[in-house]
């Protein structure tokens, strides 16, 4: 079979992959799209986002690789193949630079940087205290590849660790909650809510009005995951209100988004342009090689979305 890869992503970083691929997995004929180009024998396919016809057009699928984590993008295409099997991006880059962001935003908001810089504004030299990382305490929605080592890191640091998950979870020195029912124990007593969950049927919109009201009152919100778990208009409400007291968030509903969108302007509402973290092509072109390599021994795929749990 011929080890045909057609990449059907992220524009810009073309030429990026196409240089992974050369110097990492030269066995792999690594084609970024073309329109008009003949597709129709293509075994597998690297993609983020697929222009409308191209699935239907590859008739000879036999893997379909996410460019990053989550997948939602893929599944939310009524033309992706449903009896292909779809593996999302697991690599220690995508990983390291989500510990690194979560880490640089709980410290942030731990520190509470915006007094300072309110102080600084003014020129006044003026006290600031905060807790020890052991009295603040940290939850981590979603303990899968990104939350687990996130949480390991804050951990390090000496924060209270929780996490919740689907499914019961044992880390150490992480306080761990999951499914529905211990929802409310989970955030009852988080001060910083870090959201690494997939966008999933079950997930989509859960940070609402009713779950930053079972928040120690001012918390902190950073949404790392996908803009559809965040219904906006509560967040401006709860913001107004106090209930969170400030936000980092690095994906929307709308992206780019909007110039005119309410939350530029919100106080204490941080944004980041969609990149917590970004999968590093030469780290992924080896780990995609190495699954080709797999699947064309006959082996088990790893990291390959159960398409009815969505993630
Ligand atoms: P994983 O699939 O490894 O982990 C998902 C976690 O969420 C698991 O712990 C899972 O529970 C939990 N989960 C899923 N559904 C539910 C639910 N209904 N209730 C409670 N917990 C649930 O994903 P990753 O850690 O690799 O990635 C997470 C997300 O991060 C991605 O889907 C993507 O959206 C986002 N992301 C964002 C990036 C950015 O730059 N902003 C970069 C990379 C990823 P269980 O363990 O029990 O299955
Ligand atoms: C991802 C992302 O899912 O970058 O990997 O958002």
């Amino acid at each position: 079979m011929t080890r045909t890869l057609l990449f059907a992503g992220a524009g810009e970083r073309t030429e990026a992959w196409t240089r992974a691929f050369a110097e990492i997995a030269p066995e792999i004929d690594f084609r970024p799209y073309e329109p008009g180009q003949d597709i129709s024998n293509v075994p597998y396919c690297l993609a983020w986002r697929v222009a409308p016809g191209l699935w239907a057009a590859m008739k000879q699928l036999k893997i379909i690789f996410g460019i990053g984590a989550g997948v939602d993008r893929l599944l939310a295409d009524p033309g992706l193949p449903r009896d292909v099997p779809l593996v999302r991006m697991v690599e220690p880059e995508l990983t390291r630079g989500m510990v690194e962001y979560v880490l640089w935003q709980c410290l942030f908001h731990h520190r509470k940087v915006w007094e300072l810089e309110a102080a600084q504004n003014c020129a006044v030299w003026r006290p600031h205290t905060y807790p020890a990382p052991w009295d603040r305490t940290i939850g981590i929605m979603g303990l899968g590849e990104l939350g687990a080592a996130a949480a390991a890191k804050l951990v390090e640091f000496g924060f209270q660790v929780r996490g919740w998950s689907r499914s019961p979870k044992s880390l150490p020195k992480v306080t761990s909650f999951f499914g529905p029912d211990q929802l409310p124990a989970f955030l009852s007593k988080t001060e910083i809510l870090v959201c690494l969950l997939p966008l999933t049927s079950e997930t989509r919109g859960i940070l609402n009005a009713s779950l930053f009201a079972q928040l120690p009152r001012g918390a902190s919100l950073i949404n790392a995951a996908r803009g559809g778990h965040l219904v906006e208009a509560d967040l401006l409400a709860a913001m107004a209100a106090g209930q969170i007291n400030a936000a980092t968030l690095d994906v929307f509903e709308t992206e780019p988004l909007p110039p005119d969108h309410p939350f530029w302007s919100t106080e204490r509402l941080y944004i980041t342009p969609h990149n917590a973290s970004v999968t590093d092509p030469r780290s992924a072109a080896w780990r995609i090689a190495r699954q080709i390599a797999k699947f064309e021994a006959g082996e088990e795929l790893d990291n390959v979305i159960d398409r009815a749990r969505g993630y």
